[in-house]
């Protein structure tokens, strides 16, 4: 047996967490969820326990699931529309971010900022310090922020786990940081598998009509393998991607955009120029920090990024370094407007539109050649032989044009999920 495979097979030995393992012995970090392990059983039961209670948003969404799963596969599997697939695929996206939006409205009020970038660029501490809440999220040289983390401005102070049940537990600062970290440390787990997302709401934080989301690096070294896992590439990938701005931080140290930065960024299909943000600006002279800056721009123009600027920012000293200062602020101000309506019932009307595209494009070429045939059994011309041909096509073209008025209409399915008639 090959050495590699020899170890592949013995993989889980290695990871076995034992009493000698020094996984578990090295953190004596001070966080009651690990010094009082009943503590830590009650967050960890709370955190991966099912909906309580079934309320009419649950219901709803379980019907709309099989509206999708049942209704739609049926009629897509009885017919020859070949978007077919595609169209299943973009509904359960829809449906994905119906859920979220259910689980956290304010995410159709407002805009969304994500903040993306390798692990440990400084995502976290960047975005916490732009907010006014510099200590609030753990902030650390392992990697730590694998569930996605919402920020917004609020009425109250909550922090709230939401998991893929869609049940929402209530915490605190403490046990964040034992969530997002300290468990990992500790006993090696993490939460990302069953947490979808995490929602800071805080009375002081600046921008009152922005949500601002901090991602997981998309880059830590464990995210090799399986690309169709919940890696926290995924997870980066999904959410920045559905954000509706990006700012995308870089290690100074990297002295330009790294090439696997620019391939990332690439890969999301932005809808807006992504603003460049080269990170620990206090690690390097002002001088040299304006030269990463100019290298950057060089970089981001040959690979034909579409990007707003770029600056460099100090979470440690809170301060800018770009032609005005005032950068950051000021394309935050601009895009602190607030969302006119949702978009979600838009969205779902232009996957069906898409998907009805296939039946009014046949609808035309079966017409057409019913009305061409119809001309060429006049035609003196024609044998009685080749007439009675092209009596049986116009037949079954007739057919097919009946047939085509009776599948089910698509637009019966979006109805259903919406509950009414979206025109
Ligand atoms: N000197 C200095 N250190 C910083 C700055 N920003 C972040 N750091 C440090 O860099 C390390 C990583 O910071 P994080 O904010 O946790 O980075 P991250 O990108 O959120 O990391 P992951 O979520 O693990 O990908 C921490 O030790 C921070 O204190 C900065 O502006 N200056
Ligand atoms: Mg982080």
């Amino acid at each position: 047996m090959s050495e590699d495979f020899s170890a592949l097979m013995n993989a889980h030995i290695d990871e076995e967490i034992t009493n000698d393992n020094p996984k578990v012995l090295i953190d004596n970090e001070d966080n009651k969820y690990l010094s009082n392990p009943e503590e830590g059983l009650i967050l960890c039961a709370s955190l991966i326990s099912n909906s309580e209670q079934i309320d009419s948003h649950t219901k709803r969404k379980s019907e709309i699931k099989r509206i999708i799963e049942h209704d739609f596969l049926t009629h897509a599997e009885q017919d020859d529309n070949t978007t077919g697939a595609k169209t299943y695929a973009d509904l359960l996206k829809w449906q994905s971010k119906l859920a979220e939006a259910i689980s956290f409205p304010q995410l159709e009020k407002s805009y969304t900022v994500a903040v993306g970038g390798s692990f440990s660029a400084g995502k976290t501490r960047f975005l916490t310090t732009v907010l006014g809440c510099p200590s609030l999220l753990p902030t650390d040289t392992t990697p730590t922020t694998s569930i996605p983390t919402y920020l917004f401005k609020g009425k109250e102070n909550s922090i709230k786990a939401l998991n893929f049940y869609g049940k929402k537990t209530p915490t605190d600062e403490e046990a964040l940081k034992a969530i997002c970290h300290s468990f990992n440390k500790r006993y090696g787990v993490t939460f990302s598998h069953l947490l979808q997302m995490i929602a800071v709401e805080r009375q002081e934080f600046s921008y009152s009509k922005l949500i601002f989301l901090d991602t997981p690096g998309y880059s830590k070294a464990d995210n090799i393998g399986d690309s169709t896992k919940n890696t926290d590439e995924n997870i980066a990938r999904t959410h920045l991607r559905s954000a509706d701005y990006l700012i995308w931080l870089v290690d100074q140290q990297n002295g330009t955009v790294p090439k696997p930065d620019i391939d990332f960024i690439q890969s999301l299909g932005l809808q807006h120029p992504v603003l460049i943000v080269i990170s620990k600006a206090d690690k390097r002279p002002e001088n040299l920090i304006r030269e990463v800056i100019a290298t950057a721009k060089v970089d981001l123009e040959r690979a034909e990024i579409n990007y707003l600027d770029v600056i460099a920012y100090s979470a440690k000293n809170a301060q800018e370094i770009s032609a005005t200062g005032q950068r950051l602020n000021d394309f935050l101000n601009e895009i602190n407007q607030g969302k006119t309506g949702s978009t979600l019932l838009w969205e779902l009307e232009q996957i069906f539109k898409k998907y009805d595209h296939h039946y009014d494009s046949k609808h035309q070429m079966l017409g057409l050649t019913h009305k061409i045939i119809n001309e060429l059994i006049f035609d003196e011309s024609i044998s009685q032989e080749n007439r009675k041909h092209l009596a049986d096509i116009n037949q079954k073209t007739k057919t097919q044009l009946t047939n085509l008025t009776n599948v089910t209409p698509p637009n019966d399915i979006s109805i259903k999920i919406v509950g009414y008639e979206n025109t």
